[in-house]
């Protein structure tokens, strides 16, 4: 399968990893959209949130509770966070691999302007 994604997964292309375990890995992104930004994926190819199945459901927990820890090592705890995940075209998912983005370290703009 070619998935980028995949790819970090297995090691065959480079990332700046943060947290990695049996079930899911916390690396930088490569086009930050704030001063941190990391993403927390599962290492099963789960294309999005839509195709998500009950058998996912402590994959999916565990993966927000790395976003927590992950976020808290960046700095981020004090002043907050956000976790983003885009579902599909409509939401601008541009890496068909599930991920939860974690943006920080400045104030965000809020969501409705
Ligand atoms: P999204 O729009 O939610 O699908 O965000 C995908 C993010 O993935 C985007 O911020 C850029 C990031 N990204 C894409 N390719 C790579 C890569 O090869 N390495 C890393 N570290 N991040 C990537």
């Amino acid at each position: 399968m070619d998935c980028i994604f995949c790819k970090i997964v297995q090691g065959t292309i480079p990332s700046r990893k943060v947290y990695e375990d049996d079930l899911v890995v916390a690396f930088h992104d490569i086009q930050p959209q704030a001063p941190v930004h990391l993403l927390v994926i599962p290492k099963k190819h789960i294309a999005s949130m839509n195709e998500c199945e009950a058998e996912d459901r402590s994959v999916l927990g565990h993966a927000l509770l790395v976003a927590q820890q992950v976020a808290r090592e960046a700095g981020l705890a004090e002043n907050g966070y956000r976790i983003i995940n885009n579902c599909g075209s409509d939401a601008g998912q541009t890496v068909f691999h599930l991920h939860f983005n974690i943006l920080g370290g400045e104030k965000l703009a809020p969501l409705s302007n």
